[in-house]
């Protein structure tokens, strides 16, 4: 990234980092970008206030009511920048077999010379941001550190929810000299001189970059979430998944919830829903099953590395939640609504009230009579469109979650006791089923099929295999990643890792109404699955694994009828046989890579289907 930054007037900057390679870089993007001025973000309430200032004079951030919402914001992004770009997201591995067929290649090289065009003047008129953060804790015995270039005062306000950022984080880079991943983001809308500006500026050419050998990101032309938060997807997930495949440990896109039982008896279970199927939900449910507990430790990512007794440890690399607004609300997630009610909150594509506070669909059962809808026109109920977009986030800090385990601060994390795949099936998925064992369970993820949604561009209501949930968000080859999983145990006792579960609160009726009630009542499968653990309760053998026959579902003051339950738990054979086709067609996308034991179970399942 050659510029000569001694052609430039000097370019007014917070600070000049000791660390010098940190500060070359910071030079060179400087160079290259050609922004105003630099500012080092020190995460101090000043700096915030500052920040957050300024995003309300250029018309970016709207200041909600301090008696509904203190110190919190309401953001309308570009129509057109709502969602993460799936078409947009590359894995540039030096090889491109190491991307493997799930993920957009392209050879380094070739990107860099197409993204240093781009970068080229892409900060003229704005401020450049520099962002030290740390994903988990600083106290870490691995602490994870980045840096990211920004020139959105959105992306920084929001990354300091999302991410522990700022002046301690970067004394701890520079006196330890540690690594941090380089992840330089542009919204690619330079100002001419006296150009105003917009709102939400943003590029229509966009691309989210990871090169994965250097441990690197670069994304330009978005501001939204997903495409340009680098600390969380392109970080904590895709970047990290290389590390842990190199080092041995995971990253996921998982919720960690703690469980306790009216006995006191305390289980860690992570689970993994792909985008927008219930995470956020899950690891926030206020349980309708009377004595049992439910605490928040992640709603989105889990790092799991196995600790000295063997078990498999979780820590959530985030400091905040980036979650789905429509359909949260007091009935179905009352612990979300808490956090948001303490404030200190950005909301993005929601809807505005007439009041200063925001509104979006599920809310409240009944909608205001008017409302601000987030393109900025007037709405009434009688509106054709819906006031939010169906991916509008709330981004808010984790700290105000009412119930936050006490365990969020240890930086080893937490055992976990089960894993829980889950996606969104009309059909043919079973409530609940139990792996086998661990390479049962690894089929499982792998096979994951899940309807697309609203969290990335593109068609809404197509099944998709989503193999962990982590379609979009595995940062080499997928097949190799599936190795990593069962190589995981097999370099481990298996006896000490998690049982495996794949659940599914999406099956539907003939009507098309959900068969199970979800929300807080997916407490009882959390029930279920502890009684399984604990071997209180028998479970069927079927042809897709263990199946609960419907009395080991405590269904106490559950308003569910018998066929509903059952049709909620049936193994379809005829379904099954019908996915047959679609697994063996995802498999042999994968060629070599694909580890032969997940042929065998496929193997399995089709000998006894057919049995
Ligand atoms: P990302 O943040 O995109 O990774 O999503 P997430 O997995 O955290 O999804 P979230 O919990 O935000 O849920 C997304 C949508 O699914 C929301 O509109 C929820 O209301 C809905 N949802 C969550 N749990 C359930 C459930 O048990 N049943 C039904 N029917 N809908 C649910
Ligand atoms: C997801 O899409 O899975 C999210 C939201 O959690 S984003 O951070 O935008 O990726
Ligand atoms: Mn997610």
């Amino acid at each position: 990234m050659a510029a000569d930054i001694s052609t430039h007037d000097p370019i007014t900057s917070s600070y000049r980092s000791s660390h010098t390679e940190l500060q070359a870089w910071v030079d060179e993007v400087a160079a290259l970008t050609e922004p105003d001025r630099i500012q080092w973000i020190e995460g101090t309430d000043t700096e915030w206030v500052q920040l957050t200032d300024e995003l309300v004079e250029a018309g970016t951030f709207v200041r909600l009511d301090e008696t509904k919402k203190p110190n919190s914001f309401w953001c309308a992004s570009d129509p057109t920048d709502v969602a993460r770009v799936e078409d947009r997201t590359f894995i540039c591995s030096v090889d491109e077999a190491d991307a493997g067929p799930t993920n957009n290649w392209m050879a380094p090289s070739e990107m860099k010379r197409i993204m240093l065009d781009l970068y080229a003047g892409s900060m003229r008129g704005r401020t450049m941001y520099v962002i030290p953060f740390v994903m988990g804790h600083l106290d870490s015995a691995h602490p994870m550190f980045g840096v990211e270039i920004t020139d959105s005062a959105y992306v920084v306000a929001s990354m300091r929810v999302m991410a522990r950022v700022g002046r301690e984080v970067l004394t701890r880079i520079e006196e330890t000299g540690a690594a941090y991943v380089p992840a330089l983001h542009s919204v690619g809308a330079p100002l001419e001189p006296g150009q105003a500006d917009v709102a939400w500026p943003c590029s229509d050419t966009k691309y989210i970059v990871q090169f994965p050998e250097e441990r690197m990101i670069w994304s330009y032309g978005s501001g939204y979430g997903g495409n340009a938060l680098l600390g969380k997807k392109c970080y904590s997930l895709r970047i990290a998944s290389a590390m842990g495949r190199d080092e041995g440990w995971m990253a996921e896109h998982m919720l960690i919830l703690k469980l306790t039982s009216p006995a006191g008896d305390v289980k860690y279970i992570a689970a993994a829903f792909p985008s927008a199927c219930g995470k956020t939900n899950l690891a926030m449910v206020e349980p309708t099953i009377p004595g049992w507990k439910v605490e928040t430790l992640g709603d989105d990512i889990a790092w799991l590395r196995v600790g000295a007794d063997g078990r498999l440890y979780a820590v959530n690399p985030e400091f905040g939640l980036f979650g789905v607004a429509p359909g949260t609300g007091w009935d179905t997630n009352a612990n979300a609504m808490r956090t948001i009610a303490q404030g200190n909150s950005v909301f993005t594509n929601v809807a505005l009230t007439d009041d200063g506070d925001i509104w979006w669909e599920g809310m409240t059962d009944e909608a205001p009579a008017h409302l601000t809808d987030w393109k900025g026109r007037d709405w009434t109920p009688d509106s054709e469109e819906l006031s939010s977009h169906p991916n509008s986030r709330f981004c808010t800090p984790i700290r105000q979650c009412p119930i936050l385990a006490d365990e969020y601060d240890d930086p080893n994390g937490v055992p976990i006791d089960a894993i829980l795949f889950g996606g969104r099936r009309r059909t043919t998925i079973p409530l609940v089923t139990e792996a086998r064992d661990w390479t049962h369970g690894t089929f499982m993820g792998a096979t994951l099929s899940s309807e697309t949604t609203a969290a990335a561009t593109g068609a809404v209501g197509v099944v998709r295999r989503d193999p962990m949930a982590m379609l979009p968000f595995i940062g080499y080859d997928a097949g190799d990643y599936f190795s990593h999983w069962i190589s995981m145990a097999k370099n481990n006792d298996e006896t000490k890792f998690p049982k495996i579960f794949y659940v599914n609160w999406f099956r539907r009726d003939d009507e098309g109404g959900f068969l199970w009630p979800g929300f807080g009542e997916n407490s009882r499968i959390l029930k279920y699955v502890v009684d399984r653990l604990e071997g209180n309760v028998e479970a069927n053998e079927t042809a897709i694994g263990l199946v609960p026959s419907p009395d080991a579902i405590d269904t106490e003051g559950l308003d569910i009828t018998a066929d509903q339950l059952a049709e909620a738990l049936r193994v379809d054979a005829a379904e099954w046989k019908a996915e047959i086709p679609q697994i063996n067609e995802w498999f042999e996308k994968f060629g070599d890579t694909l580890p032969t034991v997940l042929w065998t179970e496929l193997d399995g399942l089709k000998s006894r289907l057919e049995g």
